[in-house]
């Protein structure tokens, strides 16, 4: 039996390559030519640890290869990207080309899982584009147990940086449309799985994956609040929590330069969208988050100011560094991240250089060319004298607190204060 997974980004490559290694015959399919390129050479286009070695098997091993278009298979799964519109709505237009490019080459008896985050009601909406085109076939909104094509969906919640561990070892939410379908896809899963599969209904696993994140960005909301307020207190909110934390039945989050990457930022959204009335704490957790670079530029406005009264230096002449631009800690990945944003907006108001240290990548990235000096570690501690610290990787725990104690700081994540 042959399975194919539409979209080989973060979430498909790894999957495609957990079918491969336990020798299914797999067909990964992507638009872009280039990703499907360095697969077929048995490389990978994307960072993500031990994720090169396996493709490298699979792909010598015979099992997985790649294409820009659909063949057929027996399984079927659509791990394509849900980015948010202009409005905060869900975009939809790659699930709908995922569905419409696959429905001519379904056959009865296939399973199709969508693993995309996505609105309550995709599945439903997903099943009727195939319908559509496919009015030769029964589906599970029409034909319930007894329908041609089985449908599901099955939410991803691998952590980027672990996820061929998390892939493996995490249990899993299948929403079938009906229990034949989720029977079918935890028989898919189990082909690799070492976690447990749950099983719902189609709407409650969309739910579901929503909910996961939300439940981070309302509590690092929280944390990201406290900083607030205890900046205004003369409160160390690392030590706050430290001690709020020693209470058996308080577990609070870390608060940082906000919230990135793809997911935390953007899911929450979906249910905002859907239910503007209900959602007042999701919606104001996402607003909490998004504003906390905006506050972090105006503390390191007022370290600047600090440290010009103190220096009697001329602002052209002040230097000040960014350490960390990544969206959290020792990854490399630079999407949505509010490290960068940050950078990127001091660069611009800072009439002096601004130096910006990221162990994690070889070069600055394009954004900020011209903008910002790439530097070492080293050369900033000692030439900046306004350092800024946005993301704790672990080069920067390192630095023991004596030589970054001269300085005026701004720092996002209690390494150095
Ligand atoms: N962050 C904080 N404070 C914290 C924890 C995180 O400020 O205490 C920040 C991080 O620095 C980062 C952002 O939140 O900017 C998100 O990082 P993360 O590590 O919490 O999550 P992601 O985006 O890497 O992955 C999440 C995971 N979801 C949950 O933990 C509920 C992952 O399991 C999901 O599969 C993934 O989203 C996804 O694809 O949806």
């Amino acid at each position: 039996s042959t399975i194919s997974v539409i979209g080989l980004g973060y979430i498909g490559l790894p999957t495609a390559v957990a079918f491969a290694s336990r020798h299914k015959q797999v067909v990964g399919v992507d638009i872009n030519q280039h990703a499907v390129d360095t697969i077929n050479r048995g490389e990978i286009h994307i960072v993500e640890p031990e994720l090169d070695k396996a493709v490298k098997a699979a792909v010598t091993g015979g099992y997985l290869t790649a294409s820009t278009t659909p063949v057929e298979a027996d399984a079927w799964l659509i791990a394509v990207p849900t980015p948010f519109k202009g409005n905060h709505e869900p975009d939809m237009v790659y699930v709908e080309a995922a569905a419409k490019s696959i429905a001519p080459v379904l056959k009865k008896g296939a399973l199709v899982i969508l693993e995309s985050t996505s609105p309550v009601g995709a599945t439903e909406q997903m099943a009727q584009w195939l319908a559509e085109i496919r009015p030769d076939l029964t589906f599970p909104q029409q034909a319930g147990e007894q329908a041609d094509v089985n449908i599901a969906y099955c939410p991803e919640r691998v952590l980027p940086g672990q996820v061929m561990v998390e892939l493996i070892k995490n249990d899993r939410v299948i929403g079938g449309m009906t229990p034949a379908c989720s029977a079918r896809a935890s028989e898919l899963y189990n082909i690799f799985l070492e976690g447990e599969c749950v099983i719902t209904n189609a709407r409650t696993a969309e739910m579901c994956k929503l909910t996961e994140n939300s439940f981070r960005d309302v509590n690092i909301a929280f944390a990201n609040e406290l900083s607030l307020i205890c900046a205004d207190q003369g409160i160390n909110v690392w030590e706050l929590i430290r001690l709020a934390n020693r209470h058996p039945r308080v577990n609070i989050l870390q608060p940082g330069p906000g919230v990135g990457g793809h997911c935390i930022a953007v899911d929450p959204w979906f249910i905002v969208a859907q239910n503007p009335e209900q959602a007042q704490l999701i919606r104001t957790a996402r607003e909490v988050n998004d504003h906390k670079p905006h506050w972090v530029i105006n503390q390191v406005k007022s370290a600047v100011a600090d440290s010009l009264t103190a220096s009697g230096k001329r602002a052209s002449e002040l230097t000040i560094a960014c350490f960390g631009l990544s969206f959290k800690p020792n990854i490399d990945d630079l999407r949505e991240s509010p490290a960068m944003e940050i950078a990127e907006q001091i660069a611009r108001w800072h009439s002096g250089t601004t130096q910006v240290v990221e162990p994690n990548v070889h070069r600055l990235p394009a954004k900020l060319e011209g903008l910002c000096a790439f530097v070492s570690l080293e050369e900033a501690l000692r030439s900046a004298d306004v350092l800024v610290m946005l993301v704790d990787h672990k080069e920067f725990k390192a630095v023991s607190g004596s030589r970054v104690e001269q300085a005026f700081i701004v720092d996002t994540k209690g390494v150095w204060r």
